[in-house]
């Protein structure tokens, strides 16, 4: 009967140990996962495109990874009218906002759009999509890439496959931001 007590004891307590330490991963998991499960999916959607040719990169990719960096400021411009990777690459680009005023007041992001669609068709329809991060839903099978909406300040980064060689537009999709806010993404 001793025993039996002990071991039952000796069981409950290792018990307790392991739900302690299952919960403490679990909770730090979905913190990350909140993070970065908008990239995440992006990436994801990506993966499914380019399935054959990713399998196949798997370990040359970690060795094509290309940063890449963007400013957006307050005077509603891109520090960068020309942004260019090569094929293969697995690219990291930050978006810094470097101005002052808020995300509702000059709010930017970086959209980077399929071949062959029209930049101010899309910018006009993103204008209604703010809950969205200005990309509408039911555009979104033309964006290769995006970031999420910064405010002066911020500054957010993705990561993403560089798709086929090609010239490609990039955009900030903030309402009455596209005319000002463009540029060419070139994959050589
Ligand atoms: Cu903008």
């Amino acid at each position: 009967m001793r025993l039996l007590k002990l071991t039952l004891s000796i069981l409950s307590i290792s018990l307790f140990i392991a739900c302690g330490g299952n919960n403490s991963t679990e909770e730090s998991n979905s913190e990350e996962n909140k993070m970065t499960s908008r990239e995440m999916m992006q990436q994801q959607a990506k993966e499914k495109e380019n399935a054959p040719k990713e399998t196949a990169n798997v370990e040359s990719n970690e060795s094509n990874i290309v940063e890449l960096t963007i400013e957006g400021n307050d005077q509603m411009r891109f520090n960068k009218e020309e942004m260019k990777v090569k094929a293969g690459s697995t690219v990291k680009l930050t978006l810094k906002h470097v101005g002052e005023m808020t995300k509702q007041q000059m709010g930017h992001n970086w959209v980077l759009l399929k071949q062959g669609t029209d930049i101010m068709e899309f910018g006009q329809k993103a204008a209604g999509a703010a809950d969205n991060d200005y990309i509408p839903q039911a555009e979104a099978n033309k964006v290769i890439a995006n970031t999420k909406t910064l405010g002066g300040g911020e500054e957010t980064t993705i990561t993403f496959e560089a798709p086929a060689k090609g010239t490609y537009e990039f955009i900030c999709s903030f309402p009455g931001h596209v005319a000002l806010m463009k540029g060419k993404f070139i994959v050589e």
